[in-house]
């Protein structure tokens, strides 16, 4: 199921409701000593192709957002803690500024479920008058809340709370227990009181449970509704402020007594994610992201994005950006202008000309964009991301075909940009077909004869949120357990074959290796040192200003030149290096599945895996996130709620 999308109209939040929610959040600030802990959760299971390495390089960008967003209002004893780093954090032996945190926060993908669980219930071995706030976040509680509350009455662990939203969601719901709390009370406590009285029940963006019994086993979930979106991404505080609150790399389970210094962050994190735009118009039936932006694009100003470029690299000296977004090809306008304002900005030199950029774009806007792409070289951008997922569009169309894709990856090589393509196995899709482009290694073929230098395999796989997903299940397409093995969140990312009808998946998830391995490989390494495919026009532009250039001895620039040009020539050899590195990683990590998938048995879904716990709306209709299917709690009386609506409380300010 998709999530339902607001009333037409009142998708997004009013112009200028985020700036007057971060005002009241700095006079909270100066009224309350908060200390908060935010870790990302992150399942060292997952560290496969096509994603090993980036995994360890990227400090999240919603971690960092959440910490932006309380650090720029004054709440700066504030640490970013991430499983990456920091595998043995135990929230239980937590101490930030000397105590246990008022506030614990956890965001978490879908694969990384296990450790944000673990996590959690960590958290909740704290005692009760001790215990911090608990707050789950991130893509899967945005899609399953209820997955962050246990339903074992023997076993009651939970969050406190679920935000199935963004920073102004979190913001609004700290400004109404700020607003309620009494002197040195705790954040957990006033959240009872709150929660209790109906006060956070006319904030959109929340699901929380209850329980006749403090600590009791949870007998119901209260869904809030949907999120309202921030329009304008300009609203929101600088990331340079997340930065700071990165705790160190270690193997400890407690937090070291400072955040990362501003001169070690490079040293840890190469590449810096971050937000341009969100959403996408396309709406392909195996993905959220249409829906959960509720059908809206929403941007920041090119102005607005290279400020910000300009002080991560000059404050932390990290060079390598990856856009946050969907689809960065799917308004020309707002391409166009976010493009000027980073390619006039490259014109002067360091640190903007040495920046180096990658996003996600569609085959169809790439050839829309095609006049505008010498610009966006200019603007930095040097490698994209492609959904081409099957050339043949059998699987899905996208306005999209063979013919399209090979011009489009022609016309980015010819702009300097390396084109990334990333693909979908599927059950009709055989490993090799003859005098066709239907079969995987003929179009990973294909593509690589057209330019691509990386490449990514996903096989089809049900994602929380999208048009596809329970059909998947009621379809008897997923599996629930292989042989002795229980499909568990870790190995549900597309790498590993988990929903199929094929009579022998094991062959696809061969398939799977075969594509890698035929692409990354020592013999292709080998030709790589001769014939580069990253040897293309423009790739590898000198950093320096015009005048640098002609105030350099001749010497200088030759050598420049010679460095330049090495570096086009072997960093194809280098993607294949790591390729191969990262495919024996691969290799390691899911051959046990191919034995599983041929010898053992397959017990298969019939119903998406729903909440155990019963939910309801707050006023007891169903509730929003639910699935189809959902019991409908009938727990208790529906409290004679007395909403406070955020946009009073703002009003009010
Ligand atoms: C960049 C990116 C990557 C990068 C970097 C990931 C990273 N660790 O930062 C790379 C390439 C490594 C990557 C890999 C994968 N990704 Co990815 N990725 C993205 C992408 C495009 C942007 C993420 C981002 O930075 N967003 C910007 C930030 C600000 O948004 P955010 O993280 O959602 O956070 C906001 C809210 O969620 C919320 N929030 C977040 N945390 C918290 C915490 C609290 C307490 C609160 C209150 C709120 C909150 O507020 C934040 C601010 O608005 C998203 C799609 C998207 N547009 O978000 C997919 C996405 C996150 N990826 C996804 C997936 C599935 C994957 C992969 C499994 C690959 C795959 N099969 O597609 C791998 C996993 C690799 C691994 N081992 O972890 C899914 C996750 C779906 C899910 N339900 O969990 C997404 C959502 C795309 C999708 N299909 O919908 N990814
Ligand atoms: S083009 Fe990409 S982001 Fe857009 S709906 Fe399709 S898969 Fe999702």
């Amino acid at each position: 199921m998709e999530l339902p999308r607001r009333i037409r109209g009142d998708e997004l939040l009013a112009p200028g409701a985020m700036i007057k929610m971060r005002a009241r959040m700095r006079t909270h600030a100066l009224a309350h000593d908060l200390t908060s802990v935010i870790a990302y959760a992150f399942d060292h299971r997952t560290r496969v192709l096509p994603f090993i390495y980036a995994d360890m390089q990227i400090a999240p960008a919603g971690v960092r957002a959440m910490g932006s967003i309380l650090a720029e209002a004054g709440f700066t004893k504030t640490r970013i803690v991430m499983q990456q780093w920091n595998r043995n954090f135990d929230p239980e032996k937590m101490r930030l500024d000397g105590r246990v945190p008022d506030i614990f926060m956890v965001s978490s993908m879908h694969l990384h479920a296990s450790e944000c669980d673990r996590l959690i219930q960590q958290a909740c071995k704290i005692d009760p008058d001790k215990r911090p706030l608990i707050i789950a976040g991130g893509p899967r509680i945005n899609y399953e809340p209820w997955q962050v509350f246990s339903a074992d009455p023997d076993h009651p662990w939970g969050a406190d709370v679920a935000v199935t939203g963004e920073e102004y969601i979190l913001l609004s719901m700290l400004d109404i227990l700020l607003s309620m709390r009494a002197k040195n009370e705790s954040m957990r406590s006033v959240f009872i009181r709150a929660r209790d009285s109906g006060a956070l029940d006319g904030m959109p963006g929340l699901v929380y449970s209850r329980s006749s019994t403090p600590e009791g086993p949870i007998e119901e979930l209260v869904d809030t509704g949907i999120q309202r979106l921030l329009g304008n991404l300009d609203e929101l505080p600088e990331p340079v402020h997340g930065y700071r609150l990165l705790e160190p790399p270690s193997r400890a389970a407690t937090l070291g007594s400072h955040a990362l210094a501003d001169n070690q962050v490079s040293k840890h994190t190469k590449i810096s994610t971050f937000l341009m735009t969100s959403g996408c118009k396309f709406r392909c039936s195996y993905c959220p992201i249409p829906a959960y932006n509720q059908s809206q694009y929403r941007t920041k100003s090119g102005k607005r994005i290279a400020d910000e470029i300009g002080q991560i690299a000059e404050t932390f000296g990290i060079r390598v950006f990856f856009g946050a977004d969907d689809n960065f090809f799917n308004s020309t306008e707002r391409t166009v202008e976010i493009a000027e304002a980073l390619a006039r900005k490259a014109a002067t030199g360091r640190p903007y000309s040495e920046v180096r950029m990658g996003t996600e774009v569609t085959v169809h806007d790439t050839l829309r964009m095609r006049e505008h792409l010498p610009l966006i070289r200019k603007a930095g951008i040097g490698a994209l991301w492609i959904g081409v997922e099957d050339l043949t569009a059998t699987l899905i169309k996208k306005a999209q075909d063979k013919d399209k894709t090979l011009e489009a990856f022609r016309l980015l090589r010819e702009n300097g940009i390396l084109p990334m393509p990333m693909m979908m196995h599927h059950d009709s899709q055989p490993l090799v077909t003859w005098k066709s482009n239907y079969g995987l290694i003929n179009q990973v073929r294909a593509l690589r004869k057209a330019g691509a230098t990386s490449m990514q395999v996903l096989m089809l796989t049900p994602a929380p949120g999208s048009k596809w997903y329970e059909g998947t299940y009621t379809s008897g397409m997923a599996f629930k357990k292989v042989g002795d093995r229980e499909v568990e969140p870790h190995i549900t990312d597309g790498n590993y074959v988990v929903a199929s009808q094929h009579p022998r998946p094991w062959i696809k998830q061969l398939n799977l290796l075969a594509a890698y391995t035929y692409f990354y490989n020592p013999l292709r390494f080998l030709f790589t040192l001769f014939v580069s495919k990253t040897n293309i026009p423009h790739i590898n532009t000198d950093p320096r200003t015009e005048e640098e250039i002609e105030n350099a001895s001749w010497l200088m620039n030759g050598a420049v030149r010679v460095a330049l040009k090495t570096v086009t020539h072997f960093l194809d050899a280098g993607i294949q290096v790591w390729g191969m590195a990262g495919l024996f990683n691969t290799y390691r990590r899911t051959a046990s599945w191919v034995l599983k998938l041929y010898g053992g048995k397959i017990e298969r879904f019939d119903q998406a895996p729903i909440s155990e716990i019963p939910m309801r709306g707050v006023k007891g209709q169903r509730a929003l996130h639910a699935l189809p299917g959902q019991e409908l709690s009938t727990f208790g009386p529906v409290p004679d709620a007395k909403p406070r609506e955020v946009a009073e409380v703002v009003q009010s300010s």
